[in-house]
């Protein structure tokens, strides 16, 4: 089939313009990566064209065979929609994880994301830890999770904590918690090896002064997590700007909702303070 209508294709697409209308993608900011299903890449193998192979930058071995869908280096979210054939391309990795070729897209010429090594490395601990369940890493530039990273404390307990605080969603959607990467450079294998040593613990790790990773399922799910992560630090911002908080959800009643969800906090998020 055409890989224009395939379903993989269309989710992806979908998704980064639904980040783009977010704000999360000014200009070249932002990329996403997608593990392609076997069968999904049968379904499209008339449209593959395999060019030469490139070193990753890092080495995934558990990741070896498989396929990605990914946005370019220098490609603007923005264009996603409208312009797929050169914003994105279907990368395969040779067997031993070290090597990538493109085998659709950017057909106007390029990279894929400048990101890669941190969205395989990525990639290859939730395959890991989740037995292949996780498919989806999006990273974004969010304003209010970022404006926090010069206020609140660079560590996973602070910014975990406040994101709980701030919707009664929040550790229901991320019980594990949130993981704080402090400013590096990014786009290479330092700033990926700190980012996917978190992804160990938390689907979801915060750069600081620059964006936040997510990882999960399917399209819905991780960009409902960015979503959902985005919101709470929102509503953060506007409470410090109001002058802090006067009241808001106690340790007990953290314990009291996790235990009517059925979802486990981690005791060293719940501090008395
Ligand atoms: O420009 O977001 O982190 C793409 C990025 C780099
Ligand atoms: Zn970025």
């Amino acid at each position: 089939m055409d890989i224009l209508e395939a379903n993989f294709l269309r989710g992806f697409l979908r998704m980064a313009n639904d980040g783009w209308e977010q704000g999360w993608h000014e200009r070249n900011g932002g990329n996403l990566s997608y593990r392609i299903r076997p069968e999904e890449i049968e379904s499209v193998r008339e449209c593959l064209t395999p060019r030469e192979w490139q070193p990753i930058g890092t080495v995934v071995p558990a990741l070896g065979g498989a396929y990605f869908l990914v946005t370019g280096s220098g490609k603007f979210l923005r264009n996603a929609l409208s312009d797929p054939e050169d914003t994105v391309c279907v990368l395969e990795l040779d067997e031993a994880g070290e090597n990538y070729r493109i085998c659709w897209g950017l057909s106007r010429g390029g990279r894929p994301t400048s990101e890669l090594p941190s969205h395989l490395m990525n990639h290859e601990v939730k395959f890991q830890a989740t037995g292949g369940r996780h498919r989806v890493i999006y990273h974004a530039h969010p304003a209010n999770i970022i404006a926090l990273t010069f206020v609140l404390p660079l560590t996973d307990e602070a910014f975990t904590r406040e994101l709980w605080e701030m919707a009664t969603e929040c550790p229901v959607v991320f019980p594990d918690g949130v993981g704080v990467v402090p400013w590096m450079v990014p786009g290479g294998r330092d700033i990926a090896v700190a980012t996917s040593e978190l992804m160990k613990r938390y689907d979801v790790a915060i750069w600081a002064h620059h964006g936040m990773f997510c990882s999960g399922e399917d399209f819905d799910l991780t960009f409902g997590l960015m979503h959902t992560v985005e919101k709470s630090a929102e509503i953060l911002v506007k409470v410090l700007s109001m002058g802090g908080k006067r009241q808001t959800i106690r340790p007990e009643e953290f314990r009291h909702l996790a235990a009517d969800f059925g979802v486990s906090l981690p005791e060293r998020f719940l501090w008395e303070k």
